[in-house]
């Protein structure tokens, strides 16, 4: 039998486990492959579920056999791309580990494919990431169509949203072993892997107090080893996982958390659409990943609210805190299963 303590360790058989040890029992599945997915399939079976599902098999275009380096390197040409580059593969935000700079997308494809380097930021093994950007960063949400309309003719983007429903799409090009931080956004996603084999964990939004966040992003960097005594909250989050194989299209509901992990270097787009209606989501949002307006006025009437429990003597501002917990609670899927 097992009996679990306020210190973190469980009692079985009269030994004690450490908490590491329950580490490994945290709740894994397998993101489901669909095969022979059209746009009534999708639309139908896959889309109403608001989970997370591979779709093997789908038409992306001529871009999986033609998109190699030599051939990225020339349609992209010297055409400037902001990029992430850092000395470790696990990039950080929340700590900013890595450096922005500016490199031509010829050269940047070039350095990204190769492991070590003879042109370098930081070091000769370092990480580049690209996150496409539109052409007024601040304002506009990045179009592969506008930033790279010749490469964009190479990729068909599956029709299984109505047009006027697009928001963005997004290169995301990867050094091998680069990984990227467990956030959310705000749009449904279908993240099309062209080329590379990525490996891709989610997690529902109904973990989202098992991540530790700090805006739209989990604290949890070690996500297949974490520190359960800074983070002892985080097994409890079940864990999907896929890896996407060249092709391959990963449809990430809203406000599904992901983490990605390039298994080679690797070329992908990612196509965000409006799930809610166009005047739910912030105009100033460039990067779909600020909150719906509703809920960033619910967010700031809480901080509003806090404020109001300092006013009071700290037991009462507890009391009342608890209570607004309570409500809170009655309003959500806290207690209910993933
Ligand atoms: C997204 O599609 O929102 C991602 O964050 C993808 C990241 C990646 O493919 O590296």
């Amino acid at each position: 039998y097992e009996c679990y303590t306020k210190t973190g360790y469980c009692f079985v058989h009269a030994i004690y486990v450490p908490v590491s040890v329950q580490m490994a029992t945290q709740e894994k599945i397998y993101v489901p492959v669909f095969t022979a997915v059209d746009r009534d399939v999708f639309l139908r079976q896959i889309y109403p579920k608001r989970k997370p599902a591979v779709l093997r098999g789908v038409c992306l275009g001529p871009c999986v056999d033609k998109w190699t380096v030599e051939y990225l390197a020339q349609k992209g040409g010297g055409k400037e791309v902001k990029i992430h580059v850092s000395s470790v593969p696990q990039m950080n935000f929340l700590h900013k580990n890595f450096v922005y700079r500016t490199l031509s997308f010829d050269e940047f494809v070039k350095r990204t494919s190769e492991e070590k380097h003879t042109d370098f930021f930081l070091c000769e093994d370092e990480s580049y990431y690209l996150r496409s950007l539109g052409e007024d960063v601040r304002k506009e949400p990045a179009d592969l169509h506008k930033q790279f309309p010749e490469l964009a003719e190479d990729f068909h983007i599956p029709n299984f949203f109505e047009p006027d429903l697009f928001f963005s799409s997004v290169f995301r090009i990867s050094s091998r072993r680069l990984q990227l931080w467990t956030h959310y956004d705000v749009m449904d996603n279908l993240l099309a892997q062209v080329t590379g084999r990525k490996r891709v964990v989610l997690y529902s939004p109904r973990d989202a107090l098992h991540l530790y966040l700090t805006g739209d992003k989990s604290e949890v960097l070690e996500i297949d080893s974490p520190d359960v005594n800074l983070y002892p909250e985080f097994v409890k989050a079940v864990r999907y996982e896929c890896v996407l194989e060249p092709g391959d299209l990963l449809f990430i509901p809203a406000l599904w958390f992901h983490n990605t992990l390039a298994l080679q270097f690797g070329v992908g787009v990612n196509v965000f659409w409006r799930h809610l209606p166009a005047d739910s989501y912030d105009k100033k949002d460039p990067y779909g990943n600020k909150d719906p307006v509703a809920a960033s006025r619910a967010l700031q009437a809480l901080e509003r609210a806090l404020r109001c429990l300092d006013e009071l003597p700290p037991e009462y501002g507890d009391f009342y805190g608890r209570r607004m917990i309570q409500r809170i609670r009655e309003r959500t899927f806290c207690d209910c299963p993933s």
